[in-house]
C-alpha cells in the first residue's frame, strides 16, 4: 500500500509555468540510475572553475548534443567534453523519455532536451543564486530530476532581490520550469550530511535543456 502511493505523483504549481510532480522519476528510478552509471564512466564528474576563478562546489558532468560548461573564458555548451575531448555521452532515451513526459503533464508539449547538466552536491555543496541564460531559446522549458539525499532549492523571482521561496526536492522528484519562471533566479541551499539507500552521501540532480 505504502509503495502505491508513493508512486502517485504529487502535482503542485510552484509559480506561473513552474510545475513540481513529486516523485515522477521514481517508476524510472533503475533505469536512470544505471543510464548515469555509463555517463560518468565516459565523461566523469568534475569541479568546474567559474569566470571569476572559483571552485564550483558542485560536480558536473553532461550527456546529450552539447553541454554546459565554464571555466576562466565564461559559461557556454559545448559539443565536447573539455576533460576527455571527446564528444559527450548521448542522451539516453529513458532520460529524454522522461524529461518530455514530465513536460507534457506540466503543460510543455513537445519537449525534446538536447543537453542535460548533471549535478552532484555531496554535503555542504550549494549553488548560489542565478538565472539559466546560456541557452539560445528561452521558449522551451527546464525540466530537473532530483535524486539522491534532499535538498532545499531556492526559488526567487525575476529580480535577485526578490526574497526566495524554499521548496525541499526529494529523491525522484521533478519539476518543469517554463514561460516566465524559466529565467527567474534559483538556487540550491548547502547539502545536509545523509545517507540515501541508493545513492550514498550525495544529491544528483538532472537538468534538462534545449540548448541550440
Ligand atoms: C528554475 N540546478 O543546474 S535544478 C542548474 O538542483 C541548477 O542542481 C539546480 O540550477 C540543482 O542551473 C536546480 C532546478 C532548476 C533548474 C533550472 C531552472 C530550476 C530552474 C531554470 C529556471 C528556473
Ligand atoms: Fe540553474
Amino acid at each position: 500500500m505504502h509503495d502505491l502511493l508513493a508512486a502517485v505523483p504529487r502535482t503542485a504549481r510552484i509559480a506561473e509555468g513552474a510545475f513540481f510532480l513529486g516523485g515522477f522519476a521514481l517508476p524510472d528510478e533503475d533505469r536512470v540510475l544505471a543510464a548515469l552509471h555509463g555517463i560518468v564512466a565516459a565523461s566523469p564528474f568534475r569541479n568546474m572553475i567559474t569566470p571569476g576563478g572559483f571552485r564550483m562546489s558542485v560536480a558536473m558532468t553532461n550527456c546529450g548534443t552539447v553541454g554546459w560548461v565554464t571555466d576562466r573564458r565564461g559559461y557556454r555548451y559545448s559539443e565536447t567534453d573539455p576533460e576527455t575531448g571527446a564528444r559527450w555521452p548521448s542522451m539516453p532515451a529513458v532520460f529524454a523519455d522522461l524529461a518530455s513526459r514530465a513536460a507534457d503533464r506540466a503543460g510543455f508539449a513537445g519537449f525534446a532536451p538536447d543537453a542535460c547538466l548533471i549535478n552532484r552536491y555531496e554535503p555542504g555543496a550549494r549553488m548560489s543564486l542565478h538565472q539559466d541564460r546560456d541557452e539560445r531559446d528561452f521558449a522551451a522549458p527546464i525540466v530537473s530530476v532530483s535524486l539522491g539525499l534532499p535538498a532545499i532549492f531556492l526559488f526567487g523571482g525575476s529580480k535577485r532581490s526578490d526574497r526566495p521561496q524554499r521548496i525541499p526536492l526529494e529523491h525522484g522528484d521533478v519539476v518543469a520550469w517554463g514561460g516566465p519562471s524559466r529565467l527567474w533566479f534559483h538556487g540550491v541551499l548547502p547539502l545536509r550530511d545523509g545517507d540515501h539507500p541508493s545513492l550514498g552521501r550525495c544529491r544528483i540532480n538532472l537538468t534538462f535543456r534545449r540548448a541550440l
